[in-house]
């Protein structure tokens, strides 16, 4: 869990950086690249992934975090854009609204209490989840990854450096 605020904006910032570049590399064609036939396209992935970040308002956050998001928006920069503007709103609540004893109360979720560094936390990792999903799908779907936690495939070749295994 996070036990300063300080700690989750930078870490926050890393990571929508990471994940703002992936859906960046999105394209219309690619959002219906199914996981396998009939379930979640690429497309819902990356909506999903955008509009969950609307959960931390049940923690007492107010932000502009639409909900529900099952009906994915056929623009791919529209995706990216939101994502961009969401995660934005979500670190400014965080900073503006809570301290860092904030993060050391707890919330009531499905009967259980979550303390608030730790929902952070779990949003970060759900992310993470959501986003290492999306770029296997977007390799099914012939597309070029960015880097993510180092360089990818494509980087290697480009650099005329053999891909590690
Ligand atoms: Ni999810």
């Amino acid at each position: 869990m996070f036990t300063r605020i300080e700690d989750f904006v930078v870490e926050w910032t890393r990571e929508a950086e990471i994940t703002a570049n992936v859906l960046d590399a999105l394209t219309e064609d690619s959002l219906g690249q199914e996981v396998i036939e009939g379930r979640r396209t690429l497309g819902q992935i990356a909506w999903h992934l955008v509009h969950s970040l609307h959960f931390m308002t049940s923690l007492g956050l107010v932000f502009d975090a639409p909900s529900g998001g099952e009906v994915a928006p056929a623009s791919a920069a529209f995706i990216a854009s939101e994502y961009r503007r969401i995660s934005g709103e979500l670190v400014n609540a965080v900073r503006t609204q809570w301290n860092d004893a904030t993060l050391h109360e707890s919330v009531i979720i499905h009967q259980e209490a979550w303390l608030n560094g730790g929902s952070l936390r779990f949003t970060m990792m759900h992310q993470a989840h959501h986003r290492g999903q999306m770029t296997v799908l977007m390799r099914q779907a012939g597309l070029q990854l960015p880097d993510v936690y180092g360089p990818t495939y494509d980087h290697w070749i480009e650099k005329g450096i053999a891909p590690l295994v």
